[in-house]
């Protein structure tokens, strides 16, 4: 990943952020170079369904492919527990308990059922939920309570014109909205639940899918936006191509390193993401998984990808 100049009024917005999270990102794999090669993150891939359409999403259930959105099976919440235990047995350096999927995290309980029986069995560990910021808001007051210490938000765009071309649909209070208005829609609850969830004290780090022709110009514009809402830090990662978005071509490393490049003018940038699956297991600068020992179970025909 490309090292990139990094201006003054960024090293001093660096400074501010991570006095404001260092105590965690030290602990946190995603959240510092430091901590990505030391220290281990599980997924619990309890989260079986989506409440958006993002245009390059495609889930599956496979233990084949290692990406965003793909998960063995689905872990029953009351699993989640347990599961923690095994992994800590197989991994001793893990830190982090998250759930990344394979769908939203809010659009079901489970997360915030599987954080509440985690926490009771392993507080020491981070809390870390990921989700796509549409049920953020109502939710932060229960994710906090939850444990959860690290929310990531994937924003794509804060502008509808480009959003519309990013996610095709939202359900909303059981109604399906499409095109501007579900890009409207999403900004405006993403840059809500953000300003709700920083505003309890959880860190807020926000993932951006960097997509050629459609937000390369933008990142700028979302690192300004979710910084001023409360974001402490930026992950802008490739897009893989597939579903409705299968004829972009990934960005090369100089779209990625110009994007980036974008993002730190306002915000701190991780740069280090490993584009985990929903179900990996391990430190994730390391190399190893151990998802296959730990998931062991059938293959489940249902939904996937977070
Ligand atoms: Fe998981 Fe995401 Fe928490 Fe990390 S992953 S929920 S913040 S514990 Fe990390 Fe994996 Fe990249 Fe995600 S390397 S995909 S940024
Ligand atoms: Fe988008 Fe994630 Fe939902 Fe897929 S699972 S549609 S990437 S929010």
């Amino acid at each position: 990943m490309g090292g990139c100049g990094v201006g003054t009024a960024a090293v001093q917005a660096d400074r501010a952020e991570q006095e404001r999270y260092g105590h965690l990102a030290r602990r946190h794999p995603c959240f510092s170079a430091e901590g990505h090669f030391k220290h281990g993150r599980l997924h619990l891939p309890v989260s079986p369904a989506c409440n958006i359409q993002c245009k390059f999403c495609k889930r599956a259930f496979n233990k084949a492919e290692n990406r965003p959105g793909v998960a063995a099976s689905i872990l029953p919440p009351d699993k989640a527990a347990e599961t923690v235990t095994k992994a800590l047995a197989l991994c001793p350096d893990i830190t982090v308990a998250g759930i990344a999927g394979p769908g939203d995290t809010l659009a079901t309980p489970h997360a915030l059922e599987a954080f509440e029986l985690i926490r009771q069995e392993h507080p020491g560990l981070i809390h870390c939920l990921s989700t796509n910021g549409l049920l953020l808001e109502g939710l932060a007051e229960r994710i906090a309570a939850a444990g959860v210490q690290t929310v990531t938000v994937t924003v794509n765009g804060v502008d509808p014109g480009i959003v519309e071309q990013i996610v095709s649909a939202i359900v909303l209070d059981g109604r399906a909205i499409r095109g501007r208005e579900a890009a409207e829609t999403l900004i405006g609850a993403q840059l809500a639940g953000i300003r709700k969830a920083a505003s309890l004290g959880l860190v807020v780090k926000i993932n951006t899918v960097l997509i050629p022709g459609i937000n390369d110009s933008h990142i700028g514009e979302i690192a300004a936006a979710t910084r001023a809402a409360g974001a402490s830090l930026i992950n802008v990662i490739p897009l893989i191509p597939q579903h409705e978005l299968s004829h972009i071509p990934a960005p090369d490393c100089f779209q990625l390193s110009d994007a980036r490049r974008a993002a730190e003018e306002h915000l701190p940038v991780f740069r280090h993401c490993q584009q985990c699956r929903a179900d990996a297991c391990g430190i994730p600068g390391a190399g190893r998984d151990f998802a296959s020992q730990l998931y062991d179970q059938p293959l489940e025909e249902t939904f996937s990808h977070g």
